[in-house]
């Protein structure tokens, strides 16, 4: 899993300026605003964090490896709509696409949770309990909602979250090798001094438990338990005009109602399983990623098959060939993947971020991408092509999402990122020893970091084990699933006993669709976004009032470091609703034009990047079968973004309709 960002930033990239009800023509004539141009230019602000080198994080390598005890096995039912507890795993097929979700509910983690649960956090409410807000989701961005409503506005609010504890995310995601690919320090809520003083990270890139733990302990520390209900899983959400208020049933049949109902599903919540014949009829064990088994799985003496290397696949491959008889690797699109050079943190490290917190919050928010490092402002046809290659190899021994920013036109200029991608490739020959092994892992279709850009430990080294065995999809598919394996179409069965779904997720619009929600007219949010999603700023949906989707699909959000998202979003919704309660406003909605314009400029923002490049990427929607293929994420940066939504303020929250009801 990762904290999701990208460097967007070129200097030759002019996105026009935004407002809403703007005509792209209107803005062309426009273009020349020398407030915005240096944004969208992608010209850092110095900051007083750049101006402090960090010193090392760490310096050995880290290779720690989970421990796996024990095997849940989860077996789909093949009826729609149905659950199944079987071995500990639920597996609930999503009747609206027609695939599997696997909640990874398993029987040890229910019981230890529940226990935890019945101690300290909130059970449900009486029958039709009125909050001033709901919020959906325990994770990053609905505990600092839950605290901003109840603590800093004096809101009546609840969290409903479907797992058994608190951390979204990083609740579920438990595979082998989780862990964050943003830099922990930057992996973290800046809204508190206190919260940053109090917390330290181990690693530069933190594993689940670690980010587990801290996630509870923010709930803890700002006791957030007793507003958040846990195993409620919100079946429904429907606005009624009559009443201004959002109806929310729960799949255990519990109802509440709110004023306000805020979205902090995540983005990436939604296990895409695909639909491959004979899953049901397999005699192993398998498992999606965003399911794993809370007692984890061992793969000792057993044959793995892994479908699937995204960053996800990256991170597991290492670990689970490390403990499996055997791991077969079946890729259907290879990859570009940087060295994480993970470590764990020196003490000196740990001390110099405490004492910057203020300059690397700044540095975060100033930026493109939402990480603490600084994107150079040079293309990478500046420098000659030995400078270029020391540039590259020293950017790969330092590892990490920072290879990106070593030129600023990566992800603007096709030639350019060219020579990030030669590079890359090399590298991948360079380092597997096998020549068919390497030529198909090389052999990528896409810019570099066009799709999700992973980073890893030991991902291509772990090709050079005997136990390792690479199939090429693209040039033998998968036929179908036996009982003993999966079979390809040169006629091939690999043998199996586990196989792994490293297969991702109906990103950024599948958790919201999961929940039956309606807005005016009962409008079915399905049906609203039938053609993709359609949102204003990510932030709200016209015909659906007072409801709010942090990070939803229109806004930064993955391709940002996830927290820096998150805050923004949440302090916005947060000033809001505040602004709303000192005039007396109680219904916000955004208008159809607004929605129209910021639709139009989140396609002409990822137009002018390579982004739209591969199309097979899940930005694209293209990864589950029926979606449209629309680029969901705002591409123009997070810093431009973060001024965009504060113009709206200012401009007495233009774009939205305000009143107060009844009127
Ligand atoms: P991703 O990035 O969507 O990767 C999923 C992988 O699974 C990718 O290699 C896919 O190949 C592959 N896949 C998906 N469906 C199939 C089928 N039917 N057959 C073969 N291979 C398939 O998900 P991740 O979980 O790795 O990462 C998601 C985000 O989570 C990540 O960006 C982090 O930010 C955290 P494809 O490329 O589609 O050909």
């Amino acid at each position: 899993m990762a904290g999701m960002e990208m460097a967007t930033r070129a200097r030759r990239v002019r996105l026009t300026a935004w407002a809403p009800g703007h005509t792209a023509r209107r803005r062309r004539a426009e273009q020349r605003s020398p407030a915005w141009s240096e944004v969208a230019a992608g010209r850092r602000r110095r900051q007083p964090a750049e101006t402090a080198e960090p010193p090392p994080l760490g310096a050995s390598r880290s290779s720690r490896r989970r421990s796996a005890c024990c095997i849940g096995s989860c077996l789909p039912t093949l009826s729609f709509g149905s659950c199944v507890e079987r071995a500990g795993c639920s597996i609930r097929r999503a009747a609206s696409h027609g695939r599997m979700t696997c909640t990874g509910r398993t029987k040890g983690m229910s019981q230890v949770m529940a226990k935890v649960m019945t101690s300290r956090e909130a059970g449900p409410a009486a029958e039709g309990t009125a909050f001033d807000a709901l919020v959906i989701g325990a994770g990053f961005a609905g505990l600092y909602q839950l605290l901003c409503l109840r603590d800093r506005l004096g809101l009546s609010a609840r969290v409903l979250e479907a797992g058994g504890g608190v951390g979204g995310t990083w609740y579920w995601n438990r595979y082998p090798g989780a862990r964050c690919d943003s830099e922990s320090h930057s992996y973290s809520y800046y809204f508190s001094d206190e919260l940053l003083r109090d917390w330290n990270w181990s690693e530069r890139y933190p594993q689940q438990p670690e980010i587990l733990r801290y996630l509870n302990h923010v709930a803890d520390r700002f006791d957030l338990r007793r507003d958040i209900q846990l195993n409620t899983r919100v079946a429904e959400a429907h606005y009624d005009s009559a009443d201004n208020r959002w109806h929310v049933r729960t799949e255990t049949g519990e109802r509440y109602t709110a004023t306000f109902l805020i979205t902090a599903v995540g983005c990436l919540s939604s296990a895409n399983i695909p639909d491959i014949p004979g899953l049901d009829q397999f005699a192993g064990d398998w498992y999606h990623t965003g399911g794993w088994p809370h007692e984890g799985v061992d793969f000792a003496g057993k044959r793995v098959g892994q479908i699937g290397t995204g960053s996800t696949g990256i991170q597991a491959v290492p670990v689970i060939a490390s403990t499996a008889e055997h791991l077969t690797v079946f890729q259907r699109t290879a990859n570009y993947s940087i060295p994480a050079r993970n470590a764990p943190l020196t003490e000196e490290f740990k001390r110099w971020a405490k004492a910057n917190a203020a300059g690397i919050r700044a540095t975060m928010r100033s930026n493109t991408n939402g990480h603490p490092f600084v994107i150079e402002n040079r293309s990478a046809f500046d420098v000659s092509d030995a400078e270029r290659d020391a540039i590259y190899e020293a950017a790969w021994a330092k590892g990490g999402l920072q290879f990106r920013a070593s030129f600023r036109d990566l992800l603007t200029d096709k030639a350019a990122n060219d020579t990030a991608a030669a590079f890359l490739r090399e590298k991948i020959r360079q380092v597997v020893q096998d020549p068919d092994k390497a030529g198909i892992l090389a052999a990528i279709d896409h810019p570099f970091a066009t799709k999700r850009p992973p980073i890893d430990s030991g991902y291509f080294e772990a090709f050079n084990r005997d136990n390792v065995s690479l199939v090429d999809l693209r040039r033998t598919p998968i036929e179908c699933i036996t009982p003993n394996g999966i079979r390809t179409t040169d006629g091939i069965e690999h043998p199996l006993d586990i196989i792994v779904f490293a297969t991702g997720f109906d990103a950024m619009t599948g958790a919201l669709l999961n929940i039956d929600i309606r807005g005016r007219d009962g409008l079915p949010l399905r049906q609203a976004w039938e053609a993709g999603p359609r949102t204003y700023l990510g932030l709200q949906v016209a015909g659906f009032p007072n409801l709010f989707t942090i990070t939803g699909p229109g806004s930064p959000s993955v391709l940002c470091n996830m927290p820096v998202a998150i805050e923004q979003h949440v302090e916005w919704i947060a000033d809001c609703i505040a602004h709303m309660r000192a005039r007396g406003l109680t219904r916000i909605e955004a208008k159809p034009d607004a929605v129209g314009s910021w639709v139009e400029h989140v396609n002409e923002a990822a137009s002018a990047t390579l982004l739209p490049q591969a199309g097979h990427s899940w930005y694209l929607g293209a990864n589950v079968p029926g979606k449209p293929r629309v680029f969901m994420p705002y591409a123009g940066g997070m810093a431009r973004y973060r001024e965009i939504c504060a113009g709206v303020v200012a401009r007495g929250y233009e774009g939205f309709a305000l009143e107060r009801f009844p009127g």
